[in-house]
């Protein structure tokens, strides 16, 4: 048995929204390389600068330099910890080529008494299945010589370093002694719970987490549709809110449909196994939809047809005040109006680079549009001022129910948010 492991050095693969925290975070007491793939993101590292934002990792940055070193290559280390992607294929299948690739390489360095550590999501049983027989054919055992442990991220983009140093952190190891190692690694920056567990275990409860939330955003836009049917004067939202005063209800919010790099990917993971969950179909599908639903009332509310309507989407990012435009809702918006030759414009105060940048414009160009579709809760939509634009828009959908007041416009714009509607 591996008796334990003198950490001196620890290698990052995958720069990204988790890994470049991750490393700065364990940067505090380690000597941490990270290493990614794209030479302009280990450039602007290596020039002091952070490709993204979250706040307070400028600032992580900045403390912990000295002990933080990017590579367009993998440097040889005690632990190695993947933090890639692992999209999902056109089939709706968990492409997991990336992890699979950076353990390829990790083979090549691996040596007796290493750690090797998968942060990223995962379907179920890859780790034992397929992730340890790869680094085995080193020649090297796992649990004789070197230990594998699954420790899935689980920090919010926007509010990264706050959850990766608060929340709790489950690790599942390929042995007791191999968890417990990585428990006392993570214990270096984690001041939530750390639990321990096996491998299998630790990869089913990332995707359940991430299921029970889409599910209970698909039942929220179940239930914004209903109110919408309705011809009454209820309020979704007011009794979303009423509803939750009860201490076993908790109904998540309505919205545009579902973004971001794990809730609309990682339920698939759970129908990628031998039982098919028509569930976990239904309520992906359900939030893809929603997209479809709200343009579908503005058709209706322009008779029937969009040709050459200007309309603007406020929003490109997946969720309020980041700028992560992975996965975003915005994307359905934008192909569903050009399928019906409408003008599209976005607008986004946080988002800079984006597939769809050659539609990015300014506020002021937005607002002035025959509809405007709220698709991000960024806290700059709250108020919105028409005071300077000279056509005023027939329509606003607030798909976010976001706005606090509307100025400036003459009373002949339909105000809508999911069954409430009103001329403002
Ligand atoms: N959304 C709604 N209604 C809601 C909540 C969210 O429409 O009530 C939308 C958001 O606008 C966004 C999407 O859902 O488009 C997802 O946003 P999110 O804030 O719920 O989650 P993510 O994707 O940013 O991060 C999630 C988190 N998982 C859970 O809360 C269970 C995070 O803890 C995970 O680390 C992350 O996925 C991940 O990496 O898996």
């Amino acid at each position: 048995m591996l008796r334990g492991i003198k950490i001196k050095k620890i290698s990052v693969i995958g720069l990204g929204y988790i890994g470049l925290p991750t490393a700065l975070l364990l940067a505090k007491n380690n000597k941490v390389q990270g290493y990614d793939i794209s030479k302009e993101k280990v450039d602007l590292l290596n020039k002091g600068k952070i490709p993204f934002e979250e706040p307070g990792l400028k600032e992580l940055f900045e403390e912990v330099k000295d002990n933080f070193s990017a590579s367009t290559k993998l440097q040889e280390a005690d632990v190695y910890l993947i933090a890639v992607p692992t999209p999902l294929s056109e089939e709706k299948y968990s492409d997991i080529s990336y992890v699979i690739k950076a353990l390829e390489e990790v083979k090549e360095k691996l040596k007796k008494g290493d750690l090797v550590i998968v942060e990223s999501t995962i379907p179920p049983s890859s780790s034992r299945k397929i992730f340890i027989p790869l680094l085995e054919k080193s020649g090297l055992k796992v649990n004789k010589d070197f230990y594998f442990s699954h420790c899935p991220e689980r920090a919010i983009p926007g509010n990264t370093l706050k959850e990766m140093v608060h929340n709790s952190r489950i690790i599942g190891g390929s042995s007791k002694e191999g968890a417990i190692l990585t428990k006392e690694l993570y214990l270096g920056f984690v001041e939530g719970q750390i639990y321990t567990t096996n491998l299998d275990t630790a990869e089913m409860i990332k995707l359940m987490e991430n299921t029970y939330r889409d599910v209970n955003i698909a039942l929220a836009n179940e239930f914004a549709k209903i109110f919408h049917s309705l011809d009454t004067n209820a309020s979704v939202w007011e009794a979303i809110k009423l509803a939750n005063l009860h201490p076993r209800v908790n109904i998540h919010r309505p919205g545009p449909g579902v973004g971001g790099h794990c809730i609309p990917i990682d339920p698939w993971f759970l129908s990628d196994t031998k039982y098919d969950s028509t569930l976990i179909q239904q309520i992906r599908h359900i939030n893809d939809g929603m997209a479809n639903f709200i343009i579908t009332q503005i058709r209706d509310y322009f008779k029937g047809h969009l040709f050459g309507k200007e309309i603007a989407l406020l929003g490109a990012a997946y969720k309020g005040n980041v700028d992560d435009t992975r996965e975003t809702p915005t994307n359905r918006f934008v192909k569903l109006l050009t399928k019906n030759n409408s003008i599209v414009k976005i607008h986004d105060p946080h988002v800079k680079e984006y597939s769809y940048s050659y539609l990015l414009t300014t506020l002021e160009d937005a607002l002035d549009s025959e509809a405007i579709i709220i698709v991000t809760d960024h806290k700059e939509y709250e108020t919105l001022d028409f005071s300077n634009i000279r056509r005023k828009p027939k329509i606003i959908f607030d798909a976010r129910n976001i706005v606090k007041e509307i100025k400036g416009t003459n009373g002949d714009t339909l105000y809508v948010t999911f069954g409430e509607e009103r001329y403002i």
